[in-house]
């Protein structure tokens, strides 16, 4: 049934010119990100919890703080994102097909929402202490065509899928649906959503996709910095809802991200980090 209601969604895709991003961010590194004034850099590190303020008056039990690691677990995180010799960071290969998609066993995490959502930027920000590796993203949404699939070292394998929704490939269906279905080694699905524009249809076949495979998934409110902050607020409270009352798979604390301010970067790192088994947290903040 799903399927059916995913084709309704899919159109043709078009493809114009990247855009080129290779400069690393001034605040990609934790060590650069703590020189900023202590409620910056809180406001950077949590950016779910800079609104609490605005939240509280109706928010009920929203799940602000559920993952909390320690400024000493996120530079730990931090580490895995980091190329050395003994630890490469590389674009490995591209699939269109299962039969394509290569043998991995090693946990692995995959970055899936509608076009042109952010999901190639926030990975690409996520991989910005790699600067060699190319993510490629564009203002045209339906730029990623494949899914691609990153290897960090021996740690877990990152996979940036193409975007479902207006200008998503043709065979979106069937490629990214049998990824979810039968990939034995996928431990974590980043849903995406556009900050600014809220949950959509297409996300919503998406959570019911996730939910009906079992698969344990995490919302992340994408381009925080931009639009106004009610829209935002309002959006983030319409997720928590979606969140609490119609999905059985979903972490309960959503992420908010800004790939261009870097807001919720190093966080997201902490976690990948800690659903791959990568590192135990010293604090007492849960991950499961
Ligand atoms: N303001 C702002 N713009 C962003 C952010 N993240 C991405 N963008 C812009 O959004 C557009 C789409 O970004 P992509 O990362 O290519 O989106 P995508 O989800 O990979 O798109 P498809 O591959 O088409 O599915 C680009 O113009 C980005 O520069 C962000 O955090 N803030
Ligand atoms: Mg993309």
């Amino acid at each position: 049934m799903i399927v059916t209601k995913a084709h309704s969604l899919l159109r043709p895709v078009v493809l114009f010119g990247t855009v080129p991003w290779r400069v690393t961010h001034k605040l990609a590194s934790f060590q650069e990100a703590s020189r900023l004034p202590e409620k910056k850099l809180q406001d950077l590190l949590f950016p779910l919890a800079a609104l609490e303020g605005e939240l509280v008056r109706g928010a009920g039990d929203i799940n602000l703080q559920l993952f909390r690691p320690s400024a000493e677990d996120i530079a730990r995180a931090e580490k895995l994102f980091t190329p050395s010799p003994k630890h490469k960071i590389d674009y490995f290969s591209s699939a269109v097909r299962m039969d394509h998609v290569p043998l991995i066993s090693q946990p692995e995490v995959c970055f899936l929402g509608r076009s042109n959502v952010g999901k190639s930027s926030l990975i690409r920000a996520l991989f910005s202490l790699a600067p060699s590796v190319e993510v490629r993203v564009s203002k045209t949404p339906g730029h990623t065509k494949k899914m691609n699939f990153f290897t960090v070292g021996r740690a877990f394998t990152l996979v940036d899928m193409p975007g479902y929704g207006y200008r998503a490939p043709t065979d979106f269906v069937d490629m990214v649906e049998s990824y979810l279905e039968t990939r034995k080694n996928l431990v974590r699905t980043f849903l995406l959503v556009d900050g600014s524009v809220g949950i959509q249809e297409a996300d919503r076949v998406a959570m019911e996709m996730s939910d009906e495979f079992g698969l344990p998934f995490v919302i992340v409110l994408t381009k925080i910095d931009k639009g106004r902050k009610g829209v935002l607020l309002t959006n983030l409270l319409q997720v928590q809802e979606v969140i609490k009352r119609h999905t059985a798979c979903c972490y309960p604390q959503p992420f908010l991200v800004s790939s261009t301010q870097f807001s919720g970067v190093h966080l997201l790192r902490c976690f990948i980090a800690h659903v791959t088994g990568n590192i135990a947290l010293m604090s007492d903040a849960k991950g499961s």
